[in-house]
C-alpha cells in the first residue's frame, strides 16, 4: 500500500473574501489539515494570523488545524490557541532556549508536537527530542513569507532527518515540510523521505488554475 502522504494547504495564501468556499473545496477532496502561519513579527519578518482566526476556522470546518508557531518566546503563548486533540502545533528550535518544554506545553494540551527547523539550522537541534514529538517540520525557504524559491541543500535534510529516524526505530515519525512545494518538484520531495507536506502558493493557491483544478492536479502529480 501507497503511504499516506498528508496534506495542510497554507492558509496565508487564502482569499480572505473566499474563505467559506475555500473550505468547501477543501471539505470536498478531503484535506487533512489546515496550515495556520503565526507569525509575530520579531521571529520572523512578518505579522500574521492569531488566535481568533483559529477560533473562526474552527467554527467554520471540521478540518482540524495544523499552527505553525512562528514566534518568539512560545512556551506561555501555546495555551492561548486552545490547541485541540487530533491537531497539530509546531514550535521553532530556534525560538525558544527550551525546545523540549515547548514541546511538553504543547502536548498537555492533547495535540501532536512538531518541532521546526529554519533551512540554515543543523538537525542536531532536534536530534535528542526525536522521541518526544510526531514528527519534524523542515522550513524549505525562510520563513516569513509565501512564493519564495526553495533551497536546495534541504532535500539533501529531509533526506538524513528520514535516515535519522529510521536509525532511531521511530517508524510513524513524520517530516513536514513547508515552502515552494509544488507540482514540479512533490514527487522528489517525498522520494526523500517528506510525508506532511503544507500548500501554498507553489501548489494549490495559484493564479492559472482555480483552487480545485489545482487541487486535483497536485493529488495526480503525487
Ligand atoms: C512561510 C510559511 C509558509 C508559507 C508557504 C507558502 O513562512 O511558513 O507556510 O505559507 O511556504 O507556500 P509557497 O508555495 O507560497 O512557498
Ligand atoms: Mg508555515
Amino acid at each position: 500500500m501507497t503511504k499516506h502522504i498528508k496534506l495542510s494547504p497554507s492558509m496565508m495564501c487564502a482569499d480572505l473574501g473566499a474563505l467559506r468556499e475555500t473550505l468547501a473545496v477543501f471539505e470536498k477532496h478531503g484535506i487533512d489539515y489546515l496550515h495556520v502561519d503565526v507569525m509575530d513579527g520579531v521571529f520572523v519578518p512578518n505579522l500574521m494570523l492569531g488566535t481568533d482566526y483559529c477560533a473562526r476556522l474552527r467554527a467554520l470546518t471540521s478540518i482540524p488545524l495544523d499552527i505553525h508557531l512562528m514566534i518568539t518566546n512560545p512556551e506561555p503563548k501555546i495555551a492561548w490557541f486552545a490547541p485541540r486533540p487530533g491537531e497539530y502545533v509546531s514550535v521553532h528550535a530556534e525560538s525558544t532556549k527550551h525546545l523540549h518544554r515547548a514541546i511538553q506545553t504543547v502536548k498537555k494540551t492533547g495535540a501532536k508536537a512538531l518541532a521546526a527547523l529554519n533551512p540554515a539550522t543543523p538537525l542536531s537541534a532536534v536530534e535528542y527530542v526525536m522521541e518526544d514529538v510526531s514528527g519534524v517540520l523542515l522550513m524549505l525557504v525562510n520563513p516569513g513569507y509565501a512564493g519564495q524559491k526553495l533551497i536546495p541543500e534541504t532535500l539533501r535534510k529531509i533526506k538524513e532527518l528520514r535516515a535519522l529516524a529510521d536509525a532511531k526505530g521511530l517508524k510513524d515519525f513524520e517530516i513536514q515540510v513547508d515552502g515552494n512545494i509544488g507540482f514540479a518538484n512533490v514527487r522528489e520531495i517525498t522520494e526523500v523521505g517528506a510525508d506532511f507536506l503544507v500548500l501554498g502558493s507553489s501548489a494549490v493557491f495559484r493564479k492559472d488554475h482555480s483552487l480545485e483544478e489545482a487541487l486535483l492536479k497536485f493529488r495526480e502529480t503525487l
